[in-house]
């Protein structure tokens, strides 16, 4: 049962993560770890999104587990599936049909500006999918399905909120009257934290991304005590001590984004964690740096762990909240419908 009291409040959350492969430490600090600060305080609504998935190709199998591994992941990090929402998107067949309406509202403009398409379909763009140039739009739909008004995300996701805001107020304008003004609200992006867009291990101005071909590049929520450790090790670096302050960091990617982790993994600012490391080397900061990972990770992979033994159970936590979600969802679209026309 969800918690009454939370689902009365004006304020909601909407956040989805996608099932294809490894969660990393870029998804924890950027995303998972701010939702498990927000779920008591504000009514949650979290998604596996498994449609956004499947816009670059995904082996069936591969999609299946990853979705169980997921699910496991966010649950062992401490979201509580009994106070908020956690559900996979393609069980709630409202957003894709709120998308479909959207990509009637969203103009071809709009898309072509966003960053990420042109990130993820790179040189071979005649070969990406359609759903890859439309994902922002299914995005808004994710969003706006549940009227969600904070959408906590890492930076790299900044720009399709706005496009959702966009899509929001468009649909406003060409479909409310004088009894649903402001049909959507416009939802605010919540970017939090020391670590809102963390860096690659191997370089310092890529993001930490699961399509990374270099593991190295990346800590995964699964990964051993050994292979944090291993990684660390290994991160990129540069020769120099850590300095007194950020601005020194300004030509050292590398270095800032392990001061960064380490801030965010300790709930520290930045500032903090300089004056705590100033004058020392990466031979001091690196061991530090390990242990501290390793104390936040290790609980949430022995969980994780735990819970994929019974997938049977993952699978109930998503069915259930599929069904809370749908709750909200259909009212919605219904009037959805009704403001554009169509016979219902
Ligand atoms: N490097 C990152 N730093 C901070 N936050 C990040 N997020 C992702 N990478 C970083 C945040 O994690 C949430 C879920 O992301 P996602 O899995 O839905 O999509 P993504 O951004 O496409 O993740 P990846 O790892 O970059 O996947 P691939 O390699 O498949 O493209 C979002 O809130 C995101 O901001």
């Amino acid at each position: 049962m969800i918690n009454s009291q939370l689902t009365k409040s004006k304020n909601r959350i909407f956040s989805g993560i996608q099932p294809t492969g490894n969660l990393h430490l870029g998804n924890y600090l950027g995303a998972i770890k701010n939702w498990v600060n927000l779920q008591s305080d504000i009514f949650s609504i979290f998604s596996i999104v498994d449609l956004h998935a499947i816009t670059v190709p995904q082996k069936p199998s591969e999609l299946k587990s990853s979705t169980h591994e997921v699910t496991a992941a966010i649950i062992a990090s401490g979201i509580d599936p009994k106070n908020s929402i956690v559900f996979n998107q393609s069980s709630v067949k409202e957003h894709a049909e709120l998308a479909w309406i959207f990509n009637c509202v969203c103009r071809i403009g709009w898309l072509n500006r966003m960053t990420q398409f042109k990130e993820k379909a790179g040189k071979n763009r005649e070969n990406a999918t359609v759903g890859l140039y439309g994902y922002p739009v299914l995005m808004a739909a994710d969003i706006l399905l549940y009227k969600a008004t904070h959408v906590p995300v890492g930076e790299d996701q900044k720009q399709h909120i706005e496009l959702a805001r966009d899509i929001a107020s468009s649909f406003n304008n060409m479909f409310s009257n004088d009894n649903d003004k402001d049909f959507f609200t416009l939802p605010e992006p919540q970017i939090f934290g020391q670590a809102t867009r963390v860096m690659s291990l191997r370089d310092g101005t890529k993001k930490m991304s699961k399509s990374d071909s270099s593991d190295a590049s990346r800590i995964n929520l699964t990964d051993t005590k050994e292979e944090i450790a291993y990684k660390i090790k290994k991160a990129k670096t540069d020769p120099y001590p850590l300095p007194e302050t950020i601005k020194d960091l300004n030509e050292r990617p590398e270095a800032l984004n392990l001061l960064n982790i380490y801030a965010s993994l300790s709930n520290q600012t930045i500032d903090q964690t300089l004056s705590q490391f100033s004058g020392k080397g990466f031979s001091s900061f690196k061991p530090e740096l390990i242990d501290l990972a390793i104390e936040t990770l290790n609980p949430i992979s022995s969980e994780m762990r735990k819970l994929l033994d019974n997938t049977a159970e993952i699978e109930k936590i998503l069915r259930d909240g599929a069904d809370n979600a749908r709750k909200i969802a259909k009212p919605v679209l219904k009037h959805v419908k009704e403001l554009i026309g169509f016979v219902i």
